[in-house]
């Protein structure tokens, strides 16, 4: 998921770039608003660090990039693709190390094991069909 710090700085087509060439495959993709339900969701296993409010206003403060990729070693590769949680210690020529300097602005985010991308992709992708549903849209993605 491209957070909102890197939808809003225009990273979304170099963060794509980055794992088309590495060889995996896009085979999902969403823009959408983050719902704060879903956001404490995804979240629920730090709820008890003290930066969890922020963290909760930043995932929910703009639209976000959800995607959903498929490859050999896809979720392992990924956190490499990605990075450290910290982008002073990402290596270079990782995305965050690349493209980012605070913990808290750390561009993206990557499921860590298949059994959570799973879960993961399934929720954010549920939750946009929810809210077209409660829009009564939902004839315009069937
Ligand atoms: P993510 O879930 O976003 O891929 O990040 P991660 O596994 O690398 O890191 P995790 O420990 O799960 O933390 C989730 C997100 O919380 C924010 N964070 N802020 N000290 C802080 O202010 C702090 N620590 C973590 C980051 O946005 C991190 O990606």
């Amino acid at each position: 998921m491209v957070k909102p710090d890197g939808v809003q700085r225009g990273l979304v087509g170099e963060v794509i770039s980055r794992f088309e060439k590495k060889g995996f495959k896009l085979t999902g993709l969403k823009l959408f608003q983050c719902p704060r339900d879903l956001a404490e969701e995804h979240y629920k296993d730090l709820k008890a660090k003290p930066f969890f409010p922020k963290l909760i206003k930043y995932i929910t403060s703009g639209p976000v990039v959800c995607m959903a990729w498929e490859g050999v070693g896809i979720v392992a590769s990924a956190r490499k693709l990605i990075g450290a949680t910290d982008p002073l210690q990402a290596e270079p020529g990782t995305i965050r190390g690349d493209l980012a300097v605070q913990t808290g602005r750390n561009v993206v985010h990557g499921s860590d094991s298949p059994e959570n991308g799973k879960r993961e992709i399934g929720k954010a992708f549920d939750a946009l069909l929810r809210y077209y549903h409660l829009l009564n849209l939902s004839d315009m993605i069937t």
